[in-house]
């Protein structure tokens, strides 16, 4: 509160949102605002108990949310997948430059091909121990190892590639920043997004992954972030039996 008080102007509103004179410097200033169009925030102001409902509703959908490894082959729409990875875009990114592709497909062929790649790769890792064996044991519980069916079996595969940097007309390079954050965050959205319509999928990341440049044709400038089989899970499908972390575990709070 005295914080608030330091800046003098009285609240003009009675929920307590409307008081500028709390910024000695107003965002935008008029000279940004003079040089690049800003709107006014759409925004829906919800009382104290309507958030606390949404937000543990929220939580409560996203805590039943499971990595699967054994998915139905029932198609999908494309729509759906399409709508989900438009989901994803709307993630915040490094100055706006939403530096990521989706590259979805259900192309048997395709998703062959990935198969049949991403297993070679993980036989190196599991079995000729490109993976230490720490590694490996941090893994046993979860079972997995360099069997990959469910990447020709799952309807959909959807590749977040990451674009390290833009390409001018000229061909020459355009910046991108955080891109690993930007392409984390979307990520995020994107699985938040399937699991809202029901469907399920794997972060998964063959590694190394460069083969799906090739597989599925990208420029030199996109790499790789994550490949997500998407589907409905196979009926009566396991999942390991692990605990997430409590609160007090995961949330640190300091002062007053
Ligand atoms: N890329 C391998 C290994 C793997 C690594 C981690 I860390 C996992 O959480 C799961 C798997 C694979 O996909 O099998």
């Amino acid at each position: 509160m005295g914080e608030r008080r330091r800046y003098s102007r009285a609240m003009t509103a009675d929920d307590g949102t409307s008081n500028t004179g709390l910024y000695r410097h107003p965002y935008p200033s008029p000279e940004l605002a003079a040089r690049h169009a800003f709107v006014e925030l759409e925004h829906d102001r919800l009382s104290t108990e309507e958030m606390a409902a949404r937000c543990t509703a929220f939580r409560e959908t996203l805590d039943r949310r499971r990595s699967v490894r054994m998915f139905s082959d029932e198609p999908i729409p494309a729509d759906i997948i399409e709508t989900a990875i438009m989901a994803a875009s709307s993630a915040p990114s490094g100055a706006h430059r939403q530096p990521w592709r989706f590259v979805m497909t259900n192309d048997p062929d395709l998703k062959r091909r990935i198969r049949l790649a991403a297993e070679e790769e993980e036989r190196t890792n599991y079995l000729e121990n490109r993976m230490n064996d720490e590694w490996q044991e941090a893994l046993a519980p979860l079972g997995t190892d360099h069997h990959k069916e469910f990447l020709e079996i799952a309807p959909w595969i959807v590749v977040l590639f990451e674009e390290r940097f833009g390409v001018a007309n000229d061909g020459s390079k355009i910046p991108n920043y955080y891109v690993k954050e930007s392409c984390g965050i979307a990520a995020g959205f994107f699985i938040a997004a399937l699991h809202m319509a029901g469907l399920c999928t794997l972060t998964h990341t063959p590694t190394p992954m460069r083969f799906l440049n090739e597989v599925l044709e990208r420029p030199d400038n996109e790499r790789p972030f994550v490949l997500f089989p998407v589907g409905r899970p196979l009926s009566g499908t396991q999942v390991p039996d692990i605990r997430r972390k409590r609160s007090d575990e995961v949330i640190v709070r300091r002062g007053a």
